[in-house]
This record gives structure tokens, sequence and C-alpha cells, in this order.
């Protein structure tokens, strides 16, 4: 296959001004809190997406893609809600939102080469959105990646441009962790200000890697499910007269389930609640480098996400169960659910064995092949 540069000057005449990149996420722990004004931990995936781009005159966007071999033009001032349609709308809608935010951007002419899994929840959506808003930023002199400010409001640009654009109600996280995580840490990312810090997550030194399943069931994000989710957290967090479901204490969590009017809107308060106080316990648990105690973080996790907010299904619940019992230290879901991946603290002998015993198991069920990969901490969208 020719390279992105090559491609980039054989579609539009010339050499691009420049390559950005973004990387997709995996989420350790805090899911489904980011609408709830909680906390995350996400780390950026070596497996990035990377865009050719040349700014234009006009205000016309100019897009192909490496992989599918389409193109798609379209003028800024025509993109609205729906349109463009399909992965275009992730790239248009940047330009949309920058250009909603005061911002003084203009066309773009850009080839995008995808490496994040699509559609495995690992947000390959964020990785393109975030890459093309890099890109932006600087040929338009917006100086935005220059700062950890700048960097949120690219993100929540990216956000824009998924929920008004694409369609999809998601909450940020993903937005934010491409903006701002970097090598070898963990982004603590408290949802209710945006503000991050960044929390050593190097296992090498542990002879421990984190192992990502990819159980290729379909994930969808722009689906009835994910909306529903976060309408039931507004509607318990309406009832209990508080602005996000994060105000309300763990310690009086009994008092606040035995305000809501029905089992279902009490089981997802339930997970809310613990799953934003597991993000500190893994955070103080990878400080002491106990590692044993962040895969019992893990599971406690995924059983709250199975369980109470019922986001799983049966490939991710396999992916867990099979890695706990061939000697992961704990595992989980990742992502919003539903399909997608799952990831597992694994020691390093034990990789093969887990990985073999998975794809056993999804052969045995008659389940898609699963695809396991271990993963380090990247670091965040820039120019390469
Ligand atoms: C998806 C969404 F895009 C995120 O905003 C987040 O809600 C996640 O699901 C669940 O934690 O990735």
């Amino acid at each position: 296959m020719p390279s992105l540069t090559e491609t980039f000057s054989a579609h539009f005449g010339h050499a691009p001004d420049g390559v950005w990149s973004a990387p997709g996420r995996v989420n350790l722990i805090g899911e489904h809190t980011d609408y709830n004004g909680g906390l995350a931990l996400p780390i950026a995936l070596p497996q990035r997406t990377r865009c050719a781009a040349s700014a234009r005159e006009d205000d016309v966007l100019s897009i192909h893609s490496l992989q599918d071999d389409s193109s798609v033009e379209v003028r800024i001032d025509d993109v609205a809600p729906g349109h463009p349609a399909g992965w275009t709308a992730y790239v248009a809608g940047v330009l949309w939102a920058l250009r909603e935010a005061g911002y003084a951007v203009r066309g773009l002419e850009v080839v995008v080469d995808g490496q994040v899994p699509l559609g495995a929840g690992l947000s390959s959506s964020a990785a393109l959105e975030c890459s093309v808003a890099a890109a932006a930023s600087d040929l338009f002199g917006l100086g935005l990646l220059e700062s950890a400010e700048g960097r949120s409001t690219l993100a929540s640009a990216c956000q824009r441009a998924e929920n008004d654009i694409a369609g999809a109600p998601t909450g940020g996280m993903d937005q934010a962790a491409a903006m701002h995580c970097t090598e070898r840490h963990a982004l603590r990312l408290d949802c209710r200000d945006g503000s991050t810090s960044q929390v050593p997550f190097d296992l090498s030194a542990h002879d421990v890697v984190l192992l990502v399943t990819d159980t290729r069931a379909s994930h969808a994000l722009a689906d009835g499910q994910y909306g529903a989710r976060r309408d039931s957290c507004e509607r318990a967090a309406d009832i209990l007269g508080v602005e996000f479901l994060r105000e309300i204490d763990p310690a009086a969590l009994d008092e606040a389930l035995a305000q809501l009017p029905d089992d279902v809107l009490r089981r997802r308060t339930r997970h809310v609640v613990t799953e934003i106080a597991r993000v500190d316990e893994v955070v103080d648990a990878l400080r002491r480098n106990d590692l044993e105690e962040v895969g019992r973080l893990f599971v406690a996790s995924h059983e709250s996400l199975r369980d109470d907010y019922e986001v799983s299904c049966t490939e991710l619940d396999l992916v867990v169960d099979t890695a706990v019992d061939e000697g992961a230290l704990g595992a989980r879901m990742t992502g919003g659910g539903f399909g997608g991946s799952a990831i597992a603290l694994v020691p390093v002998a034990e990789v093969d064995r887990v990985s073999a015993a998975i794809a056993t198991a999804f052969a045995d069920a008659k389940l898609t092949a699963p695809v396991s990969f271990s993963v380090t901490a990247g670091g965040p969208a820039s120019k390469d």
C-alpha cells in the first residue's frame, strides 16, 4: 500500500503541509461516569489515526481515506446534524465545531490513515476527530495544541462534532484522553471541572501486561442503549436534587437509593456512584504498585457494569471470566460496552496461555474469533 503522504500527493497533486496523529484509548476504570460529572482513568493506545493535511483558501473540506479509498467533499457552511453522513461527519464536524466556537477555520484537504481498530470500542472516532483538530489548530494558527487549556478546547470541539453532527450522545472522555494522555501514564480525568492529572502507568517493571481483547462483537454508540443509560442517570439526578450523580456521597448511597422509585434507577445509580469511587481506589493502588488490588477493582467494575448498568454482553463476559480463570490479576470490559473490547492485567508469563484460552473459549461458543494484543500507554494528539 502507498504511504500516507504518497497517497496525499497522488490525490491532491501536491505534498501535504504536514501529518498529525491522535491515539485511540482504553479506559482503565471509571466507565459511564463522564456524563455524570465523574472520574475516569484512560490511557492512550499506541494505535493512532494519522491525517495528512493542507489548508485551503476556500470553505471546502475534501477528505480521502487510505483504508476504503473513498472521497467526500463538503462545504463547512453546509455541515449540519446528519450531514455529511458516515465517518466523514467526524472530520467535517470538527471544523464546524471550531467555527461555532469562534475560530477562523477554512477548508482542508485531508487524507486519513486510521490504525485504531474500527468498531472495537477503542475510540477510533475520537482519534479521527482529534487528529483533524490538531491539524486545524496548526494550519490555521490557533495555537491550541500548545497548552492544556487549548487542548481541552480542541477536545470540546471534537465532542461537539460527535454529539451534534455524528449524532452519538457521548460524554467526552475519549476526546479528553486523545488530547491529554501522556506516554507511560494514565490520565485521571475529572469530568466535573475538566481537570486532569497524570498517574504513572508502566507495567513493564512488574512483569505484567495490559492485554486488550477486541471481541469483534458489534458496538455502536449512536443507537438507543447508550442514550437510554444517560437518560436514566439524568432522571435519577433530578429526583435526588443534584446536577450530577457525582454529587452523591458513597457513604450516603443507601439513603439516596431509597429515594428512587424503581429498581432500574437504583441499579444505574449504584453503578455510577461506586464506579466513581473505584477510580481513586485504582489510582491509589497504582501509586503503591499494588496490581493485585487493581485487578480486584477491575473485576468489581465489570460486575457492576454487567449486573447494575447492564452494558456488558456474552462476549465481554467470556473474555473476563476466561482471563481471570487462567491467571489474570483482573479483567473488565472497557468503553461503552454492548460489544467492543475488554482489558486484562496479565503476568507476562501467562499472556500466551490467557490469549489462547480466550480464543478457545470463543471457538467453543461458536463466536467470531476475537483479537488479543498487549498495549502500553502512548502519547497524545500531536504533529508527527
Ligand atoms: C463511550 C463514550 F464515548 C464515552 O464518552 C464514555 O461514556 C464511555 O463510552 C463509557 O465510559 O466510549
